[in-house]
Order: C-alpha cells, then structure tokens, then sequence
C-alpha cells in the first residue's frame, strides 16, 4: 500500500474514532492501575527527558557568548508575556551537574540537550569560543559519569543575531553556516555523543518565526517564509550527510512537531480543510527527506517553493535518517473557513469545543492522538525508527511542604504512554520516549508561566522540587 492510500485508510481510521464514544476518552485525573510496565516495551526502549538551549541554560552572555535570536526578541518590547526572557531562566548553565543528578535519581536513561549555536560560534561563523566547547564538554562528559546518554539537538531555535542579520534562513548561504556548525559539533562532540537531531520542529520555528511573527525573528511575511521552508529543508538533510560523513557510527535523526488532524464535522469541506492542514504540520518536511518531494498535490501553494530551489536541490533534499523524532502533545481539530489566508482552514480550539481538562497551554488532553500520529508516520516505507522526543503536558504547580501533587500530569503520562505501547504492539517502530521536560522552563512567546517539569523550579530562589510525576516516573523506571 503507498503511502497516499495508507494515509486515507488512517484518515479514515481517525475519523472513525473521532466519532466513536472511546475517542472522547473521560479524562480523569484518578490514577487507574496500570495495566502495563516498563517491560512491556522491550529492553532496547530508551527512556529520558528533554530541554534546550534557551530554555534552561541563562547565563546569555557568560564566556563569550553571542547574541541570538531570542536574546533579542525577548528584549524586544510586547514579545513575551510580562516582558520574561532567558538572560537566567534556570540557570542551568551553572547548575547542570545537580540537574543531571537528578535525571539519573529518577531512573532516566537519556537527556536531550540542544546546542547554542551562539556558544561555540558567537557570530554563527568563523571564531569559535573555545569557553563555549568547554561547557559541552562538561555537560557531555557529566552525563555519561552518570549514565546518561546525551542526545544532542543541534538547532532549537536560536539561530545566531549576526547571521539573521545576512538573511538568516531566508539566505541560502545558511545551508554552509549550519555545515559549518554542525561539523564543529561532531568533531568536538561525536566521540561521546552517539545521537544527534539535526533541527527541532521545523514547522514550528519557520512558521512561528516567518509567517506568523510571534516567535523570534518576528516576521510575518509569505515570501520570506517560502525560502525559509526550502533552505530548512535543505539543512535538514545537508547536516544530516555532514553528521554521517564524519563516521563515528552516529544515529542521526531529526524531529518533528507533529498532530493528528481531524474534521470539526464529518463533511468533505472540513475533511479537505484537514488534508491541507495536514501538509503544513505533519508533511512539509518529512516528505522531501523521504524522497518525496514536497507535498504540493495537496496545497498547490506550496508549488511557490519551486521558485526558490537550485538545479539538484530535490536530490539534495534526501537523507535516510537512522530515527525519526515525534514530538507530539495534542490533536488539531479544523474545518473549512473562506476567511483563512493561505490554507482556507480554521483550528476548533479546545475551549470553543468545550473539551476539559485542558492543560496551562490550552491544549486538549488526547492520547489516542499520540496513537493516530505514530500510526500515520510509521506508514512512510522511509521510516526506520521512531523516538517520542517529546511529550507532556504544563500544568499549574504549586509547591506543598516541598512536594507538588500534579495527579494530572501523572494521567497525561500514563495514557499516552499507553498509546505508545498500543502503536508498539500494532508493528510501529517506536523505540524511546523523552518526557517534556526535565524542569520547567521558558515556554517562548508565553514566558515562564506555563510549567512542563518533572521537576519544578522556583525562578525567584533557583531551587528544585521533584514532582510527583518525577517520582512517579522513578517508580515506573525502576523495574
Ligand atoms: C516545542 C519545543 C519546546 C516547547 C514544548 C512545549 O515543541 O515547541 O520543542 O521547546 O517548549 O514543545 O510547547
């Protein structure tokens, strides 16, 4: 079956159980017994929790770091919610030997991390800040003192000011920076680090950061976000053979934000309004690294990409990628709407929808969405392997006698873990789980209201408390 036939057979499969009273899963906070243990999902299932750069690190400007740019769309007036930025966030660029320990004391096997760029070249190019190489260094080489293994997220986000300001992502010349970059990371780090991820959800940050505006560079502009999906693509694949020729037997994969999209009513209209969504948030750029080509049938729009590509590129597009990283939270429910710009098609928030609980974000608790996107991704011939390399959920979280009792965040972990095993079990190739996050952190335009820790930080003191979700994974972990 290809994948076009495959995908309207899931699609199919999910409108089904859209409609069928199990999908509107009675999402209680109550922790039932746990009809599954960590066995169940084999020996070789790596178990972590991720974070980036930004994020965490603080310390913005310390041992010559450059500039990014979310250190300057942070600074940038009406940006992020109550005018928060990660000049300290959770200072982890100073506290990361305790933060590790704490992964470790709660039975994690992995912890992703991503690079900033701006560390080790402040200007993106040419002068490497040896301080910058160090601090990895001591990152990498304290993860695996205590039996972590370091995943490493070469681009979450914070590209570089000086070369946003040559153009960026909109500049082709990008695809040599990155090449750049990426070969100083594998050089410095590849001996130790066996599992790289070239981006983290390219649909995120080109659309986020070119189209929509709300996160950094801050553009709103069509054009702009056109180039920016092809020379992303282009990284994509070009760090990926980068990463590769360097031969220190690395898993190279990449991630995606990725959400099962559904019709708001069962009618051709919303359905067709779901398949063009569906091209922007799950296809865009897993396709063209399949060998695909960009998926342009569906939304001949996106034909405009052709206009930005070089004699090749499609080749160039390509990369066979040892893992695939989901990174999945809710679902997108949508119908047809004459009045959307581009893609004729409207998200039906949670809230309009009068779902509940919904979490700090909004967004709808649906595992069975975890389920459909892995389904609907495990049915590219090109994917080998998938990792969840990132899920969870933010919650309000209030610290008690140095505990906090988020029962909600324990449910959200049990059932869509549950729905990882239900994939695993139907042929999927889903061989790890990474929770989001280790802390709680900066949430990008919403600053650091919105918490997604397993372990809880107080901004003002800088101290840690594990959450019960913490300690409830200690326990699933320790079998
Ligand atoms: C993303 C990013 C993370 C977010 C997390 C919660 O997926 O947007 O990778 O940086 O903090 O997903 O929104």
């Amino acid at each position: 079956m290809n994948r076009r036939d495959a995908l309207q057979t899931t699609g199919a499969f999910a409108l089904g159980t859209f409609f069928s009273p199990d999908a509107l899963l009675n999402f209680s906070s109550k922790t039932k017994p746990l009809n599954y243990t960590k066995a169940d999902f084999g020996e070789n299932f790596i178990w972590g929790a991720a974070t980036s750069a930004y994020q965490i690190e603080g310390a913005h400007q310390a041992d010559g770091k450059g500039v990014s740019i979310w250190d300057t769309f942070t600074h940038t007036e009406g940006r992020i919610k109550n005018k928060e930025h990660g000049d300290t966030a959770c200072d982890f660029y100073h506290r990361f030997e305790d933060d590790l320990a704490l992964a470790k004391q709660i039975n994690m096997q992995a912890f992703r991390f991503s690079t900033a760029w701006t560390r080790l070249l402040p200007q993106g190019k040419g002068q490497v800040n040896t301080k910058g190489i160090d601090f990895y260094n001591r990152l990498i080489d304290t993860c695996l003192e205590k039996g972590l293994q370091p995943w490493l997220t070469l681009y979450h986000w914070d590209l570089p000011q000086a070369l946003e300001d040559l153009g960026g992502w909109t500049n082709r010349d990008i695809i040599g920076w990155f090449n750049d970059y990426t070969q100083l990371c594998a050089d410095k780090f590849g001996d130790r680090v066996k599992h790289f991820m070239v981006l983290n959800e390219p649909t995120i940050f080109s659309l986020l950061g070119y189209l929509d505006g709300r996160h950094a560079p801050g553009h709103r502009d069509f054009t702009k976000f056109i180039k920016v999906v092809h020379h992303v693509a282009m990284v994509q694949a070009e760090a990926a053979r980068t990463l590769r020729s360097v031969g220190k037997n690395l898993q190279i994969g990449t991630t995606f934000s990725c959400n099962i999209v559904q019709p708001y009513q069962d009618n051709e209209l919303d359905k067709k309004a779901c398949e063009r969504l569906d091209v922007l948030f799950n296809r865009l750029y897993i396709e063209p690294a399949l060998g695909l080509g960009y998926p342009t049938a569906t939304v001949p729009l996106f034909k405009m990409i052709e206009t930005v590509m070089q004699q090749g590129d499609e080749q160039k597009l390509k990369f066979d990628f040892d893992f695939i990283g989901i990174q999945n939270y809710t679902r997108i429910v949508a119908r047809h709407d004459d009045n959307s710009p581009l893609l004729q098609a409207k998200f039906v928030e949670a809230k309009e929808r009068g779902v509940s609980p919904l979490t700090a974000m909004n967004w709808e608790i649906y595992p069975e969405g975890m389920y459909l996107i892995l389904k609907q991704f495990a049915q590219y011939e090109g994917v080998k392997k998938i990792i969840i390399t990132e899920n969870g959920a933010a919650f309000e979280d209030i610290v008690e006698k140095n505990k906090v009792n988020d029962a909600l965040r324990i449910a959200f972990f049990e059932q869509y873990l549950a729905q990882v095993l239900r994939a695993k079990k139907e042929g999927v190739p889903v061989e790890g789980y990474l929770a989001w996050s280790l802390l709680d952190n900066f949430e990008w335009a919403e600053g650091y209201h919105p918490r997604f820790g397993l372990v809880h930080v107080d901004y003002d003191t800088q101290k840690r408390t594990l959450k019960n979700s913490a300690l409830w994974f200690k326990k699933f972990l320790n079998k």
